[in-house]
């Protein structure tokens, strides 16, 4: 049998997927949520509380925590975890770990303990800075100074220096507590250190998610050294190894088959960002299919026919894990914004889909507003700011059902106009995410896109990503075949624009650009 296991650690949960590539069906979807799993983590969304909206950090060991509590679940459901013929995985991009060894230098996992109280000791820093963290702008300044501007940033990594990403990160730790940085001895992604823990030894970085520090040329899929000189010292020495992320790193550690009855030798594949493995769960790598991702994030993102740069600088180009180059604009303000909405309003999401299908129209009569709930990088937006224009009911928060189109609708344009830059019109847009899955989102979508719009009948599409790659890269099974039985359109999902809604949209544009314009943006 071709069972293969993905995993995916994102902001706020961690699934697993099993697939059986003889079959074409996913045998197993589960996932532990860490706010309600792991309270004790004190990370409701997934993130520690901070007085300053600009600090997002996790606590690592809530991650180590979740894979343990996951897998125990799965063994005692009476999952046969023997089956398993390769694992890969994926996690939130750019979040980076910190640790006073490296992994292959530490003891094998012993099975007599948990992993938490094993890698908690080997954490030189407490806590992870994750995607959501914006606090970082003078050392992104910084880093393009050292290499003579922007444009040499972008040229060698395909993004500008931007706060989330780990270099800027890197170089904040550095700058604030020295020390702590010397006694560091290795650093990875939240993709890189996942597979550690399960290999048992240090796991390298693969294209796809490496693409996200700021610290990889892409010409050549190595570190830059000029970058890695512009950030901290000795930088180099720190890092895991930049591989194609269809290399094989390991088998699984003992410790994963003797607690959980895994295969001994269990081959694990280079884990990679959450997105890049989307592109794969979306079956889109190939150029031609756009996808949008809305889950805690809001994502664009396309494999590119070439690696074209956004000149507006927001947009970020990663490696694309079957081969050749993605494209990806991320909005900070996806469902946390939706979700904002929808408490103050007291909508029910069913509630949520009537008032954009039923009790609105395109262009809201005028009613729109600035989604920033939290601060934003696309456009930079570093201090929340929610701005309500329309009439006096609507922007006293009285009108729900027009509060509901607003947020869509205004987020629906900001993706549209960020990702103009990837130059081509698409008719047919791919969607995944817990928020696709409401039809008045997705016609939004089609309405301001102007495309058809197609979920697919598997959710969830990064571990489904995750499961592809361990079956292409283990099970040889390529993946046009892997596509045709697991990413499928639903095509009772599917929806058009509807007549004349995508002109309705021309002067809400121009208001949101001008405002934009005016605060800087
Ligand atoms: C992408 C990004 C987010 C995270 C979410 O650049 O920052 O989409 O990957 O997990």
């Amino acid at each position: 049998m071709g069972l293969y296991l993905g995993l995916d650690s994102s902001t706020q949960s961690l699934s697993a997927m099993v697939i059986d590539t003889d079959t074409g069906r996913v045998v197993l979807d589960q996932s532990v949520n860490f706010g309600e799993a792991l309270p004790q983590y004190g990370s409701p969304s997934g993130f520690l509380p901070h007085e300053d909206p600009r600090i997002k950090h996790a606590n690592p060991l809530m991650w180590v925590a979740a894979l343990d509590l996951l897998l125990g679940k799965l063994k005692s459901a009476g999952t046969d975890l023997s089956q398993i013929q390769g694992i890969s995985g994926a996690g939130q991009q750019h979040g980076s770990v910190y640790l006073s060894q490296r992994l292959s230098d530490v003891p094998a996992w012993d099975i007599a303990q948990d992993l938490v109280s094993q890698v908690g000791p080997l954490l030189s820093r407490p806590t992870s800075p994750i995607w959501m963290d914006s606090s970082t702008t003078p050392q992104c300044g910084a880093i393009a100074e050292a290499v003579s501007g922007d444009a040499r940033v972008v040229s060698i990594t395909g993004s500008r220096a931007v706060e989330r990403f780990t270099g800027p990160q890197i170089r904040a730790f550095y700058e604030r507590d020295p020390e702590a940085y010397a006694a560091t001895r290795e650093i990875h992604l939240v993709s890189s250190f996942l597979a550690s823990l399960l290999v048992g030894k240090t796991a390298p970085i693969d294209h796809g998610d490496g693409a996200g520090m700021n610290l990889l040329e892409l010409a050549s899929g190595t570190w830059s050294a000029e970058l890695l000189a512009a950030t901290a010292p000795a930088l180099a020495e720190r890092l895991p190894e930049a591989v194609p992320s269809q290399t094989i790193v390991g088998e699984l550690s003992p410790y994963f088959v003797r607690k959980y009855g895994f295969r001994a030798g269990t081959p694990v594949v280079a884990f990679t960002g959450d997105n890049p493995s989307s592109l794969v769960g979306m079956g889109a790598t190939e150029p031609g299919t756009a996808v949008i991702s809305m889950g805690t994030s809001d994502t664009v993102f396309a494999a590119m026919r070439q690696p074209l740069t956004d000149p507006r600088g927001f947009g970020h180009v990663f490696g694309n894990p079957a081969g050749g180059f993605m494209c990806l604009i991320c909005f900070a303000n996806g469902s946390l914004a939706r979700e904002k909405v929808a408490e103050r309003t007291g909508l029910t999401w069913e509630a949520f889909e009537r008032a954009i299908l039923e009790e609105t129209l395109p262009g809201n009569q005028g009613n729109w507003l600035l989604p920033f709930f939290i601060p934003e990088m696309t456009p930079k937006v570093l201090s929340p700011k929610v701005e309500l224009y329309g009439n006096s009911q609507f922007t006293a928060w009285e009108q729900p059902a027009a509060l509901a189109r607003a947020i869509v609708e205004a987020q629906a344009l900001s993706m549209q106009r960020h990702s103009d830059w990837i130059g081509e019109q698409p008719k047919v847009i791919r969607v995944t995410g817990g928020a696709s899955r409401n039809r008045g989102i997705r016609q939004v979508l089609a309405d301001v896109f102007g495309a058809e719009i197609r979920s697919l009948s598997v959710g969830n599409s990064s571990a489904l990503g995750a499961a592809l790659r361990a079956a292409e890269a283990v099970g040889h099974v390529p993946f046009s075949s892997l596509y045709e039985a697991f990413a499928r359109a639903d095509e009772a999902s599917s929806v058009t624009p509807r007549a004349g809604a995508t002109d309705a949209y021309g002067g809400l544009r121009q208001k949101l650009v001008e405002r934009l314009a005016a605060l800087g943006a």
